[in-house]
């Protein structure tokens, strides 16, 4: 990834690392991706999509992004899966110890691992609420416990784990899942109360970790393992919105959006999948809109989108 601007182009005193309330930390890995490659082009796509997304919440009636995001360099290049999770582990605890509420866009999803691990060590009896297709329980995957097949391993070992619309695993995980806390998508699609229990299966500090393949495919098709069956748009965000106004969210991250240059639409839905979640958490806080500060600020230039950014654009 280049060296960039603001996120999605806000003005820069919104951008600065020692007022922002936020941090958003782009994580561009793809290692151990089985089937589709190209999540590490995911931030960038993600980056650029929220530049050409409106900065006002028409639901919420706020503009949280006055709460200030700080963008960091983005994370990259490491030689083994475990620098990778021991670097991630640094960067977002040493946010946490600055009282940032912390996030992060993916890269694959083994990214979560060391960002799980700082959050449980700062936040007491820590929920973790997995959005989902897959279970991700594997102790290991192709000689290595930071596959992506892994990533909920340890957190279903060390917090308290909620998984969400999970429709695709190997038997094995189903030996090591504790099933009072998993929503699986056919079950969900004919229980009324899902959401409900769910959020009862939370302690009070949850972190959430959204894989976009827990969409429909039909929603966001561009992602490196997509199952049929998935969450809707609206339904998404009502539970969503349910979480940040019942529970301490403390942190979440979004990751394994791989980019297609066929589906750009799936970028512009992570990128407000992002915002929605933010407008979310800082309800409560004053980003409401006051006539006073209705003179539009100018937004930085937009990038333009690199073909780069595509990996599977040969057909
Ligand atoms: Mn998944």
């Amino acid at each position: 990834m280049n060296n960039q601007g603001t996120y999605a182009g806000i003005p820069n005193k919104y951008g600065v690392k020692e007022t922002a309330k936020i941090v958003l930390i782009p994580v561009a890995y793809d290692e151990t991706s089985t089937w589709g490659k190209g999540a590490d082009r995911g931030p960038e796509a993600f980056l650029e999509a929220s530049e050409n997304m409106e900065l006002y919440d028409i639901e919420t009636d706020t503009e949280v992004y006055k709460q200030g995001v700080y963008l960091t360099q983005p994370l990259e290049e490491y030689l083994t899966p475990e620098d990778m999770v021991v670097n991630v582990h640094d960067v977002v605890k040493t946010y946490l110890k600055r009282g940032k509420f912390t996030t992060m866009i993916g890269g694959e999803h083994s990214v979560s691992i060391g960002a799980i691990r700082a959050f449980n060590e700062e936040f007491k009896n820590l929920s973790v609420l997995q959005i989902d297709a897959h279970a991700d329980l594997r102790a290991a995957y192709e000689g290595s416990p930071y596959n992506h097949a892994c990533a909920m391993y340890e957190a279903n070992e060390t917090t308290n784990l909620v998984q969400v619309g999970i429709r695709s695993m190997d038997y094995s995980e189903r030996l090591v899942m504790n099933e009072d806390n998993v929503f699986f998508a056919h079950e969900m699609a004919s229980d009324e109360y899902w959401m409900d229990n769910a959020i009862d299966a939370l302690t009070e500090n949850v972190y959430i970790t959204f894989d976009l393949d827990a969409f429909d495919p039909s929603v966001l098709p561009a992602t490196g393992t997509p199952e049929p069956g998935g969450l809707m748009w609206y339904e998404t965000l009502d539970f969503l919105r349910r979480v940040f106004s019942e529970k301490n969210v403390v942190g979440f991250d979004i990751v394994e959006l791989c980019p297609h240059a066929r589906s750009q639409a799936s970028n512009f839905t992570a990128a407000k999948l992002y915002y929605k979640m933010l407008s979310y958490k800082f309800l409560d806080d004053d980003t409401s809109i006051d006539d006073e500060t209705i003179i539009k600020e100018d937004k930085q230039p937009i990038r333009k989108l690199k073909e780069e950014i595509y990996v599977n654009n040969e057909n």
